[in-house]
């Protein structure tokens, strides 16, 4: 699909900004961000593979792990200009019962999904509200409004997300900034070969036999949301392929 961005209030050229660009939904979303008008910044820890997709479009490559104060207070330096931020960083470690939880894939998930998606916003948040027409996506998952065994650390990091979100609609309602999140379920990106770490064999598992979402699909609903006029505010978009009807009730065939 092709979307037109908004015009900016100042006749300028909008900027997108787009966290974890280097691959997956991330990278989609810059594309389709660029194709829709935008100048991109993209940012991702991984630099030789996020400078490769921004030389795609001709978007920015900045360095960013959002785990990391400094780092992530550089990135919102580089983008003084800013009308749209697309917090798609993080991801899921592992699928451990409580029982035998790992302290370091929580914390992990913990301090991508949730912290940093605060701190990227946080530093954020100046620049959007002084472009006249701000935008924050959240890139949520359906792992943020249903539980499922295994999953607490990357389900309880994801229902954070959606406090967040709704927490922000609340505290910025009459500022230009609209407030969006998007809840994507099952998706064929990096996101199972990271969860089960580098275990190719078992991330295919997760996609057997469906026909899952792409990245693209999503980055479809996030260029939809940020090209609706300015007075629309996408609140929440669940999205998931025709054969899952609940993060673990999937129909293969
Ligand atoms: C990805 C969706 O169902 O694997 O965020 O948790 S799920």
């Amino acid at each position: 699909m092709s979307y037109t961005a908004n015009a900016t209030p100042d006749g300028s050229r909008p900027v997108a900004a787009v966290t974890g660009a280097s691959s997956g939904i991330g990278a989609a979303a810059a594309r389709m961000l660029a194709a829709a008008g935008f100048d991109v910044v993209l940012g991702a820890r991984r630099m030789e593979m996020l400078q490769a997709v921004a030389d795609e479009m001709g978007g920015r490559a900045i360095a960013l792990d959002v785990t990391d104060r400094a780092s992530v207070e550089a990135f919102a330096a580089a983008v003084p200009r800013l009308n749209l931020l697309v917090n798609n960083a993080g991801g899921a470690l592992g699928l451990e019962p409580i029982a035998e939880s790992v302290d370091e894939h929580w914390r992990t998930m913990w301090e991508s999904n949730v912290l940093g998606l605060m701190m990227v916003t946080r530093a954020c948040l100046p620049a959007l509200e002084a472009s006249g027409n701000g935008h924050v996506i959240n890139i949520g998952s359906i792992a943020g409004l249903e539980s499922y065994a295994g999953g607490a650390g990357y389900t309880s990091a994801k229902h954070g997300v959606v406090a967040i979100t709704e927490t922000l609609r609340l505290e910025l309602l009459g500022k230009p900034i609209r407030v969006t999140e998007i809840d994507p379920g099952m998706t064929e990106t990096e996101f199972s070969l990271v969860r089960f770490a580098g275990d190719a064999a078992r991330a295919d598992k997760v996609y057997e036999g469906v026909d899952p979402l792409v990245a693209g699909d999503v980055a479809d609903c996030i260029a939809w949301a940020a090209t609706r006029p300015p007075h629309v505010n996408i609140d929440t978009l669940r999205v998931t392929p025709r054969a899952q009807a609940r993060a673990s009730v999937v129909h293969r065939r």
